[in-house]
């Protein structure tokens, strides 16, 4: 199968190639100028591969793991560019800031990551694999101390036909919008996958962000170029680019193609779990309490669509992020409480996962000591859904959420849906945008993300 991989060779080969650090950079201007080079001019890669080192095997059309690592971790030296390990020769025994955004952010950087190779075999992840996986390791963050000015990052080598594909390289723009950090992540990965510089503004190799805003790999022969003054140059990489283009030439979008064949679909459902009210938890009418969900999914970050109804009333449509979210709900009359009638009522969340895997959770809880009644009590556990002769006086008493013109008749469960950056939620550590709590079943879907990368070959 695809996953037998040689590359214990190349990462020796690596190994005590040393890249000699750049001496102090010039002085920079106030206002970063309009094009910076993506990757370090200063640390030219070196060249390895295909047509550069003997008894390579060319890594085509085997699927791989894009890890984007926004942790800070400590860089170890000594031992290569082995992303498995943590290795580089460029930052050697350096530690790494952990990456400034949010991890609604994050998800926001890796959705833009993902939709760049959503024709190849290639999963984006923002945490580890687990063991068995080849994966590129990019580092978004910078050295403790700061990373190369004017530079948007770096990657150690061009790997020609990825005959490794463990290699550790880095990202330094954690501040810019995420579709400027998705290219250099591309970039930088794609080098060690083995693509160059081309002189395509629209191309994720364009060798500086000047070029198009959210650049892609291009289905179209480009001229190699040596620098961001876009000056043709021999390329390192022509036993793979002439499989496609003449030499000095690259397609970047066949060339990934042939590298990861085509996408790896994601069948693994999220799962969801409503955490608070209980199912059959009583509610005192006057009682505020929080509608607790936790969302998790195979692929983290996830960005879920998540839809929560209140008796079959939409309440809520908002995307958020694998993580515990919590929103309030006020007890007592409408419109500032929930307003529901005494008895049983539901809630029911459906997420969508971004390969289109749905899931569902429901629980049931009784509202008490209100001044409406509802509907029947005792039927708690089936009578679900909302009793269409229930409620007075409005003649409705399911809750109409927050959707705008459902007029007076309904006062439902508010809840907050005014989050920044398509992430509606409010944490369980008070912070908006919040953080992964860590619970959920992270082991089995880190072992269903492996079996995900087996593909079926004829
Ligand atoms: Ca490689
Ligand atoms: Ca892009
Ligand atoms: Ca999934
Ligand atoms: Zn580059």
């Amino acid at each position: 199968m695809a996953l037998v991989i040689s590359w214990l060779a190349a990462t020796a080969w690596i190994a005590g190639s040393g890249v000699v650090v750049p001496a102090a950079p010039e002085p920079q201007p106030l206002d970063p100028p309009p094009v910076m080079p993506i990757t370090d001019p200063a640390r030219p890669p070196m060249h390895m591969g295909l047509g550069h080192e003997p008894d390579v095997q060319a890594g085509f059309n085997t699927p791989t793991v894009l890890y984007v690592n926004f942790e800070g971790p400590f860089m170890n030296g000594g031992c290569g560019n082995n992303s498995l390990q943590d290795c580089t020769t460029i930052f050697p025994n350096t530690q790494f800031l952990e990456h400034p955004g949010s991890p609604a952010t994050r998800a926001a950087i890796i959705q833009a990551t993902r939709e760049d190779v959503e024709d190849f075999g290639v999963i984006v992840v923002g945490e580890r694999p687990p063991a068995g996986n080849p994966y590129a390791m990019v580092v978004a963050g910078v050295p403790n101390g700061g990373g190369p000015p004017g530079v948007g990052g770096v990657a150690p080598g061009i790997d020609c036909s990825n005959t490794n594909p463990n290699i550790t390289s880095f990202s330094f723009l954690v501040n810019d919008n995420a579709n400027i950090q998705a290219t250099v992540i591309h970039q930088e990965a794609a080098h060690t996958w083995g693509l160059e510089h081309v002189d395509d503004p629209s191309d994720n190799l364009f060798p500086s962000t000047g070029g198009a805003s959210d650049p892609k790999y291009q289905d179209t022969c480009s001229t190699v170029v040596a620098d961001v003054a876009l000056n043709p140059t021999n390329a390192a990489c022509n036993s793979v680019h002439t499989m496609f283009c003449n030499a000095n030439q690259q397609n970047s979008y066949q060339e990934m193609l042939l590298l990861f064949g085509p996408p790896i679909p994601d069948q693994v459902a999220p799962l969801v779990t409503i955490d608070s009210p209980l199912d059959g938890q009583e509610l005192d009418y006057e009682t505020d309490f929080e509608l607790t969900v936790t969302l998790d999914d195979d692929r983290r970050p996830a960005v879920l669509a998540t839809t929560v109804y209140f008796d079959d009333a939409e309440a809520a449509d908002v995307s958020l992020i694998n993580a515990t979210h919590t929103f309030p709900v006020n007890g007592g009359d409408a419109p500032m409480g929930h307003g529901l009638g005494n008895g049983p009522h539901t809630i029911r969340v459906d997420i969508v996962d971004e390969g289109g895997n749905p899931a569902s959770a429901e629980v049931t809880f009784v509202i008490v000591n209100g001044p409406m009644e509802g509907s029947d009590e005792t039927g708690a556990d089936d009578s679900t859904g909302g009793d269409p002769t229930a409620g007075e006086g409005t003649g409705d008493d399911l809750p109409g959420g927050t959707g705008a013109g459902t007029g007076a008749a309904t006062t439902g469960p508010e809840l907050d849906d005014s989050g920044d950056e398509g992430c509606a939620c409010r944490a369980t550590d008070g912070t908006r945008g919040d953080s992964s709590t860590g619970t959920g079943p992270g082991t089995a879907l880190l072992v269903l993300l492996t079996l995900g990368l087996w593909r079926r070959r004829d």
